[in-house]
């Protein structure tokens, strides 16, 4: 499997911060609380687009940022929600959590989107904890943290468009001079051994994936060579190359060769001759080439489009790549191989959120760490007494207090919460 692989980091926005305020109004000496809440953060989303055939743009930008809430306003107003960062895809591309290694998403049809980091809830004003017992509360609640990930983002290549032919035509030469792919090339046979693959940008913007395939022989379709196994990818291509070498550099007949390669494909499945052919008349630059085209051309006809080209000193490239582009416009893309997602679900392990943990530091100090713990610390605006009351009720019910008396915590240690100190007290 061909598989172009990035790593990137993907931050959502954080949720806008809860506001503190008070209403204020002629002749109501002590309004009621106002303060609206945040907006929720931007997520962070991957969308599918079936123009895209490789992972080239995250190649050049591997870090996406969602951007944050609004903070809430007075008067109870609602700071804006941000819009989701949507990030485009090419279809066939499989997102996975690289601290997990679960898959986080599959994409594979055209408009798919999912949503691969979380933005943030907008933290709430004031006037949202109002009681009956406190009409007036003094605190808001800080944003919640938008969800950050370092991901794997992987595409399984396909080939549009398959090079086949005799060893040593020059298929490998072709494939390095139409795509940035670096196969190995030498003047002996089955210098390529396994396929590789090249994504082909054409001089007007259109783009494909092309694969190298290894040079086929008689007998392949029987297992001779090495033929049979890359016959098979030939299967999945939609166009193929076939490349001659029109020097009959070692004195063969280059329309020998052509029935020979075409006697194979159809031995291996009828199909494969339906496919439709470009023929690549390689080696031009070699002195007999040009009388051999001649022969060849009556042979064959006019029916099968003959580009001479020479992919040593690259002439001809241009116009082939326009046809087998032109061609490739006309014929389907084969249906993606995978389940239609939306019938699928997919479970996933998640790990028990016990909510926190506690650790001794150096120090003897008692570190309180976890995701639950720590978000609900980030959600706390601690310059506000009444909020860091209602923290330490919070971090009360989870049951920390508890445990750490059973951990032997006393009055007057240290506890530790991210950069945050405080003092015990029973
Ligand atoms: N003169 C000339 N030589 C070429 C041309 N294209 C390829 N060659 C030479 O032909 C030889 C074989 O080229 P490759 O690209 O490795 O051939 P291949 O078809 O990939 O061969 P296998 O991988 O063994 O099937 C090398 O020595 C190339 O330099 C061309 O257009 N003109
Ligand atoms: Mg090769």
């Amino acid at each position: 499997m061909f598989v172009d692989q990035v790593s990137v980091y993907v931050k959502a926005g954080d949720g806008g911060n809860g506001l503190v305020a008070y209403r204020r109004e002629k002749y109501v000496p002590l309004g009621g609380p106002a303060g609206g809440d945040g907006g929720n953060g931007g997520d962070v989303v991957f969308k599918v687009d079936e123009g895209l055939n490789t992972l080239m743009d995250l190649r050049y930008n591997r870090h996406f940022k969602a951007k944050r809430g609004e903070n809430g306003m007075s008067k109870n107003q609602h700071g804006k929600n941000s819009a989701p960062l949507v990030v485009s895809v090419p279809p066939g591309t499989t997102v996975i959590d690289e601290d997990t290694e679960q898959v986080i998403a599959d994409l594979t049809i055209h408009g798919q989107e999912a949503v691969i980091a979380k933005g943030g809830r907008g933290g709430r004003g004031n006037s949202r904890f109002a009681t009956p017992r406190n009409p007036a509360p003094d605190f808001a609640e800080n944003g919640e943290p938008g969800e950050e990930k370092n991901i794997k983002v992987e595409l399984k290549l396909i080939a549009d468009v398959g090079l086949v032919g005799f060893p040593s035509v020059g298929k490998s030469t072709f494939l390095s001079v139409v795509s940035a792919a670096k196969p190995k090339i030498a003047d002996y046979h089955f210098t390529t051994l396994a396929p590789n693959l090249g994504v082909v940008d054409t001089a007007d913007n259109r783009s494909f994936v092309l694969a190298d395939l290894p040079g086929l022989i008689e007998g392949a379709h029987a297992g001779v060579g090495l033929g049979h196994q890359f016959l098979r990818h030939v299967e999945r291509t939609r166009v193929i190359i076939h490349v001659i070498d029109m020097a009959g550099t070692e004195g063969r007949d280059p329309f020998d060769d052509y029935q020979k390669i075409n006697k194979e494909l159809s031995e291996y499945d009828e199909k494969l001759i339906t496919r439709p052919q470009i023929i690549a008349a390689n080696k031009m630059d070699m002195p007999d080439a040009e009388e051999n085209l001649n022969q060849f051309k009556e042979k064959i006809g006019d029916d099968i489009p003959v580009y001479p080209i020479s992919a040593l000193t690259k002439e001809g490239l241009r116009d082939i790549l326009f046809a087998v582009a032109d061609l490739l416009e006309t014929i389907p893309k084969f249906k993606p191989e995978v389940e239609e997602t939306d019938e699928t679900v997919v479970y996933r392990y998640q790990k028990e959120d016990k909510g926190f943990e506690i650790n001794r530091d150096d120090d003897g100090a008692f570190v309180i760490s976890g995701p639950k713990i720590e978000k609900l610390f980030k959600m706390t605006d601690f310059n506000r007494d009444e909020a860091v009351r209602r923290f330490a009720r919070q971090m009360r019910s989870m049951g920390v207090d508890e445990e750490l008396r059973k951990r032997g915590a006393e009055d007057g240690d240290t506890i530790r919460i991210l950069q945050f100190e405080f003092e015990f007290v029973d």
